[in-house]
């Protein structure tokens, strides 16, 4: 019998070194850093052809994060970031998986590799299978894959058996045909990354403002009074974001960051397309940081709401917008009585910060009525995550701050088109109305029932009740919860598939039977039957726009994600009528499609050349809140977190250093933190390292506490950090182990990845 191969990467030390924490982001550290990256990868001729092109417009749009682009004018490499250029010199790299590579290397020897190494290896040139019992992947024709697939999907029980995954990378023409196969083939089970990401703000926001997507435009961090960024690290994750603060505070507005980490790009900043800004020391990011504990911010919102409200109440109509919150809002009076029940003096001490502090930060948000609020995974990745978004809109509806200029909520996105994903339909609980559009616009029946997210898809491989898997893009492996039980989930499977551009460690882990289907870049011309194509994306502020690859394809055996969609459909649906060939020869039939089916795409096809895009209808920017269940702005009455520790627990979140995107890992240095060459590290509190006797570089064991159930994860070693006390911190995904599948948000099921309940345990 062949062996399994394990699940998770190996333990390896690779030799840490710690230096100073870098004073300010960006500068001269970053810009050589990317351009390492770029020539290591792809060469000095095509690196500089790249940068030409990335974000710029006619180029194509950056594999790296969604932050927008600026509306106006762009300048020549003024685009980028350290870690856009890191992303694009991953996908572009000169090095192959090649099918000789297959055959020297079996799976159990891959799955040796760290992710690291793994990544390294490069991007597949071939479709590759993996038959049952089999030890290495072989090379096979597209058509016989296409042949494979259409038999497994044909031979379940039923279409609810088959798991149809998504990462947020796919542009939206794939993705709409993608989505439109899944449902004609009968079923809704389109998880995607989003579960485990956004989803939460998604649910709140849709709830209360009736529009699952943020209201701001890049121009509003020119107008607003105050921005406050919680949980989130732009200085890594989005890094031209911190173009965007600075802008605010050019024009005179002041930041409040929020964050149980001192991390370097919001404290200081230097204008990385300004190099004379480069000599100097930065500018001061954040007027304000506030270092809460792991999952304080529904406590530290609550406690900052009540602070208004006396204010309010002893100056009336100084602090709330009334006109506001009588026209347009429902649930105050309930909100309010809510708010009443809670002693601010508990509230307080579940932040960690002093009561000081949080006055100054309700000052500060009472001076100013034009507020906008960031955030990221730092609030979506807890039990209460929900909460923690609904929290904040009931902060901005009782300010009047939303649906104006320089005012409004900003979930700032992950993958690069995770939300045009989404706005295609890549979604497992789809309206009536968008299935009523399809059905009668394609003349079909789709599924009603509602279909898996993310968790609840392992839980049904896990049980056998699902038998096929499908990943278009992403690391479902490594980047989802509970890493064994996910890997028996995907074991279950009779197949499993994947579509993508690196090899990966979700590869490695597969069903009885396996298929790796190679498929074009972002940064890779789309040579169809009717010639070169472009595909559009959508950003994390509504702006859809075009995306044109200009390298040589990497292989000819590669096939664009619409083609690959095309090949499985036709190979699988017997009574489809659509032209799957024709419509995946020309990708302007998909937008016609998409603006047959899809509210805000009018005249498509041409908006789509317009060189900067166009926006997406948002109602919350437009001050209208009548999409909501209510046809109001809803209030709403949140918890803050009630996670109880024990006296030797701490909490964990799991974040990501300045050298990975996701589960691709770049480098091994997390340069903004000072901890270089290591992966394998636990961030702690000295004061709590004194108190459990643990010494800087000590090695310990990680144990997760879950419904009594434990996780372990092995070695790692201590690291003093600032950081409050009973919070730790760990990279993703060396600790998703930890994570359990069914810790997870209320409403919007995302797990719990960043409050895992640990003990910290001294090896021998
Ligand atoms: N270079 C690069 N860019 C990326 C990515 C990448 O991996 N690399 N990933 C992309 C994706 S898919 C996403 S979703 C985004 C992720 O972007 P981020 O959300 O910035 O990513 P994380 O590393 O998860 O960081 C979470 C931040 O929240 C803080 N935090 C954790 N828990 C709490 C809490 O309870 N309260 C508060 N207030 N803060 C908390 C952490 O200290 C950390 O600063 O970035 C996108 N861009
Ligand atoms: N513990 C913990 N877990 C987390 C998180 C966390 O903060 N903590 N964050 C969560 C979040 S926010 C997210 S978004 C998910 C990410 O989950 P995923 O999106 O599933 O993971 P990625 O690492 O982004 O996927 C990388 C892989 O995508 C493939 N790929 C890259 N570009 C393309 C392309 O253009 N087309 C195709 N077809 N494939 C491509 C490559 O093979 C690469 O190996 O992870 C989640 N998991
Ligand atoms: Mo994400």
């Amino acid at each position: 019998m062949t062996k399994k191969t394990i699940a998770q990467p190996p333990v390896k030390f690779t030799g840490i070194k710690e230096t100073d924490i870098p004073q300010s982001a960006v500068g001269f550290k970053a810009v050589k850093s990317a351009l390492k990256h770029m020539i290591t990868e792809v060469g000095l001729v095509d690196s500089v052809g790249l940068l030409a092109k990335l974000n710029q417009k006619g180029g194509f749009d950056c594999p790296g994060c969604a932050w927008p682009d600026p509306d106006e004018k762009r300048s020549f490499l003024a685009e980028y970031c350290e870690n856009g250029a890191k992303a694009v010199a991953e996908e572009a790299t000169r090095n192959r998986v090649s099918p000789l590579f297959f055959a020297t290397h079996s799976i159990q020897e891959l799955g040796l590799l760290s992710d690291f190494e793994l990544g390294k290896k490069g991007r597949v040139t071939q479709p590759m299978y993996l038959r049952e019992g089999g030890t290495h992947y072989e090379p096979i024709e597209w058509d016989e894959a296409f042949q494979k697939i259409g038999k497994t999907l044909n031979g379940l029980h039923s279409p609810d058996e088959a798991i149809f995954y998504t990462s947020g990378r796919t542009s939206n023409e794939a993705a709409y045909l993608y989505q439109l196969f899944v449902r004609q083939y009968g079923t809704n089970n389109l998880p995607d990354c989003s579960n485990m990401c956004h989803e939460s703000s998604g649910s709140a926001l849709v709830e209360t403002l009736g529009i699952g997507k943020g209201s701001v435009i890049l121009d509003d961090f020119k107008k607003a009074d105050l921005v406050i960024v919680m949980g989130q690290n732009p200085g890594t994750n989005h890094p031209r974001m911190l173009t965007a603060l600075g802008e605010t505070k050019e024009h005179g507005g002041k930041i409040i960051s929020v964050n149980p980490l001192p991390e370097v790009g919001l404290k200081n900043y230097i204008h990385p397309q300004n190099p004379l800004k480069w000599l100097g020391k930065g500018n001061d990011l954040s007027d304000l940081f506030l270092q809460v504990k792991i999952n304080g911010d529904v406590a530290l919102l609550k406690a900052i709401l009540i602070l208004l409200h006396q204010k309010e109440k002893l100056h009336p109509g100084t602090v709330f917008d009334a006109e506001f919150i009588q026209k347009q809002t429902l649930g105050y009076d309930a909100f309010i009585a809510d708010l009443e029940r809670y002693d601010i003096v508990d509230l307080v001490g579940q932040t960690g910060l002093t009561f000081a502090e949080i006055e100054t930060a309700a000052e500060m948000i009472a001076q100013n009525k034009k507020i906008i609020v960031c955030w990221a995974m730092g609030l979506t990745q807890h039990k209460n995550g929900v909460d923690n978004i609904r929290e904040i809109v009931n902060l901005l509806l009782l300010m009047g701050s939303i649906g104006k200029p320089g005012a409004g909520t900003c979930p700032v996105r992950g993958h690069s088109n995770v939300q045009g994903d989404r706005t295609m339909g890549i979604y497992e609980k789809p309206s009536e109305a968008f299935l009523d559009t399809l059905d009668s616009h394609f003349d079909f029946k789709s599924p009603r029932k509602h279909g898996l997210d993310v968790v609840d898809a392992i839980e049904a491989m896990h049980q056998g009740k699902a038998k096929f898997f499908l990943g278009m893009g992403g690391n479902f492996i490594s980047a989802t919860p509970d890493t064994e039980l996910t890997a028996d989930a995907l074991r279950n499977c009779d197949l499993t598939v994947h579509i993508s551009t690196k090899i990966n460690r979700s590869h490695l882990i597969h069903g009885k039977e396996a298929l790796i289907l190679p498929c074009l870049g972002r940064t890779e011309k789309d040579i169809q039957a009717s010639g070169e194509q472009f595909v559009t994306v959508e950003n994390s502020m509504g702006v859809v726009s075009k995306s044109v690859g200009n390298l040589e394809p990497l292989s000819a055996y590669l096939k664009s994600e619409t083609a690959i969609v095309a090949g499985i459909a036709t190979a699988t649906l017997q009574n489809s009528n659509v032209d799957w060939t024709a419509i995946a020869g020309n990708y302007d039939l998909i937008r016609d499609a998409i603006e047959a089916t899809i509210p805000g795409f009018e005249n498509f096809n041409q908006r789509a050349r317009i060189p900067s895009g166009f926006y997406l209808p948002n109602n919350a920017r437009e001050n209208d809140f009548t999409k909501t269940y209510t046809g109001k702005a809803n209030f709403t009455i949140n918890q803050p977190s009630d996670i109880v520790l024990q006296k030797d627990q701490y909490l964990m979140m799991t974040i990501r250093t300045h050298d990975q995107f996701n589960t691709t890992i770049y480098g091994l240095d997390d340069r903004y933190r000072g901890i270089l060459n290591e992966r394998r590290v636990v961030l702690m509190n000295q004061e709590d390292m004194n108190a459990a006797g643990l010494q800087h570089h000590d090695l310990v064991d990680l144990v997760s506490h879950f419904e009594g159930q434990e996780r372990r994860a092995e070695q790692f070693l201590v690291i003093p950090y600032s950081i409050p006390r009973q919070c730790t911190a760990t990279y993703f995904p060396e600790t998703n182990v930890l994570v359990p599948l069914k810790s997870t948000a209320r409403i919007s099921n995302t797990p719990a990845s960043k409050t895992v309940v640990i003990t910290v345990h001294k090896r021998e």
